[in-house]
């Protein structure tokens, strides 16, 4: 599997695990994913929650993405995404719960390690990546352990190829069809998808600490901002049970973020409650858990597991109009920003780059020319009406080089 992923994996094997070696034991971690074909991106940590006792070593293993690992204090505010500080390095080679530590830009195969010194659960994030998040739970030293190094990694494969499926089937959804509306006097507007869309609704398993089903909750995103939260439950007949979303790597950490409805159960023990949430436009992965409680008791509990996937291209990548159509490009994904920039003749991509922010040329092309969109974040679009037939090469300023080019065939009109 290691030769497969192109990258070694280091790590205790089961043998000198179980002998207790006087040695650290150091357990991987993968950075983000891959598809084989590259063109979909998971935005994650893998397993997203390692378990490790106090002296064991964390080695964070970078993919093919450019992500950090930040960790600090539990409830400690970290450096804002994006910014400066967020993506330099910062302290050591370990944590002993009190510092902020940084790995800093990692570069595809870079590898960054950390010891834990003091038990917690520490949650850390990407430096780069809204809602990319990883857990690690740090138990007294010597404390039995769920997973050896081995099989974390082996579960953390399994987790990669859940969200690399997700991403390949929101790419499905791209290519089925070409999206058209009318425009103005009988022409076209052809709309392409910068990125991928994640789902809008999403599914979790409710189970017992046994690991019992018992229940579902669903949760789907409104057009506009703001969520619903439906949760289903079979528990004692006539009896009422709280829920909420709770923000770690367990109930046992559990901040609440967001308190939803009582669970009313009927004769049969079956109930359903329902919540809105407003002003939430994402579904967290890996940070969430829902709980429900009878009286202060965690009777059952869901991660939600949302997949956080991305795609650095263009959907469709190659599009044919007619002089006069326009193409409207629209922004799907929260994690990234892109751009939708064509060059001048002659003119470098370090030339363009300087305008990288900032819209340039209008939405009118009548012939070659520099035109570039800004930075496109979710939920925004960029429109440009092609009157002039050729071929247009497009790009998109951040991305290029991993492969984000599109090109726009403009046909006299028919
Ligand atoms: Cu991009």
């Amino acid at each position: 599997m290691a030769g497969v992923l192109g990258f070694g994996l280091v790590g205790a094997s089961a043998a000198t695990f179980a002998a207790s070696a006087p040695a650290p034991t150091v357990f991987t971690v993968l950075v983000g994913g891959s598809s084989a074909r590259g063109n979909i991106s998971s935005y994650n940590y893998y397993p997203d929650v390692v378990t490790i006792d106090a002296g064991d070593k964390v080695q964070w293993v970078e993919g093919l993405g450019v992500h950090t690992v930040m960790i600090g204090p539990i409830g400690a505010k970290l450096p804002p995404q994006g910014s400066p500080p967020a993506l330099k390095p910062a302290g050591g080679s370990v944590f002993n719960g009190s510092t902020v530590e940084s790995s800093g830009i990692m570069l595809p195969g870079q590898t960054y390690t950390l010891q834990f010194t003091k038990p917690g659960v520490y949650r850390y994030q990407c430096g780069v990546h809204p809602d990319m998040v990883g857990t690690v739970v740090v138990q007294p030293a010597g404390a039995a352990l769920p997973f050896t190094p081995a099989q974390a990694v082996k579960a953390s494969l399994g987790q990669m190829q859940l969200d690399l499926n997700s991403g390949e089937a929101a790419k499905a959804q791209a290519l089925a069809a070409v999206r058209t509306t009318p425009g103005p006097k009988g022409t076209v507007v052809y709309h392409v998808w910068t990125d991928l869309p994640s789902p809008t609704q999403w599914t979790v398993p409710l189970t017992t600490s046994a690991g019992a089903a018992v229940g579902s909750a669903v949760f789907s995103l409104g057009a506009k901002a703001g969520m619903s939260v439906s949760v289903s439950l079979t528990g004692h007949p006539q009896s009422r049970y709280s829920a909420d979303i709770q923000l770690g790597a367990s109930s046992a950490e559990g901040r609440v973020v967001h308190p939803l409805a009582a669970i009313k159960t009927n004769a049969k023990g079956v109930g359903v409650s329902n919540t809105t949430l407003a002003k939430v436009a994402t579904i967290p992965g890996n940070i969430w858990f829902v709980d429900v409680k009878s009286g202060n008791q965690v009777v059952a509990s869901a991660q939600v597991n949302y997949p956080q996937f991305g795609s650095l291209r263009y959907w469709p990548g190659v599009l044919k109009i007619q002089a006069g159509d326009s193409v409207k490009w629209t922004q799907n994904d929260f994690h990234e920003a892109h751009t939708v920039t064509i060059l001048a003749p002659g003119q470098s991509v370090a030339q363009a780059e300087k305008f990288i922010a900032l819209p340039k040329g209008g939405n009118v092309i009548n012939g070659p020319g520099f035109s570039n969109s800004g930075l496109l974040w979710k939920g925004m679009s960029y429109q440009l009406t092609f009157n002039k037939p050729g071929t247009y090469h497009y790009l998109c300023l951040l991305h290029y080089n991993l492969g984000m080019i599109g090109t726009i065939v403009v046909q006299p009109k028919a």
